[in-house]
């Protein structure tokens, strides 16, 4: 069995978990922060049997899209913070880790 970690935009979250449930796939959602941005992602945990890690990925795929996001950014002097020019960061559609399990136990 395989755990399908996918690190996605908040926004898609909830298509991406429609479609899985559609097609037959659990998923446990949990509300993550990314630690550049530090602005709020959703991470879904999948567990799958490994023929089926390619599907999974697929409605990922599917449902997730890289956006462009403005990060503000400020520079420290001696008196304080002031403004500088903001970046452009392009935050991809999911990053996605799959993982081997070892074992899986229900109660
Ligand atoms: P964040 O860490 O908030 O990163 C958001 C986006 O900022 C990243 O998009 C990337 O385009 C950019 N970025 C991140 N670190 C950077 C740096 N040191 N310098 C310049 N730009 C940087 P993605 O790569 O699509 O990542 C989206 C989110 O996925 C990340 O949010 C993080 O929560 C997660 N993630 C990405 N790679 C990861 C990894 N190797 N391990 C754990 N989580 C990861």
């Amino acid at each position: 069995m395989k755990l399908v970690l996918s690190i996605v935009n908040h926004d898609d979250a909830g298509d991406v978990i429609k479609a899985l449930a559609k097609n037959g796939f659990s998923s446990t959602r949990l509300a993550t922060t990314g630690g550049f941005l530090m602005a709020g992602n959703v991470t879904l945990l999948v567990g799958v049997e490994e023929h089926l890690v390619e599907q999974v990925i697929g409605l990922i795929k599917e449902y997730c899209h890289s956006r462009k996001q403005i990060m503000p950014t400020n520079s420290e002097i001696s008196y304080g913070y002031f403004p500088s020019a903001p970046i452009e960061v392009t935050v991809g559609g999911a990053t996605i880790f799959v993982l081997d399990v070892e074992q899986v136990e229900r109660f």
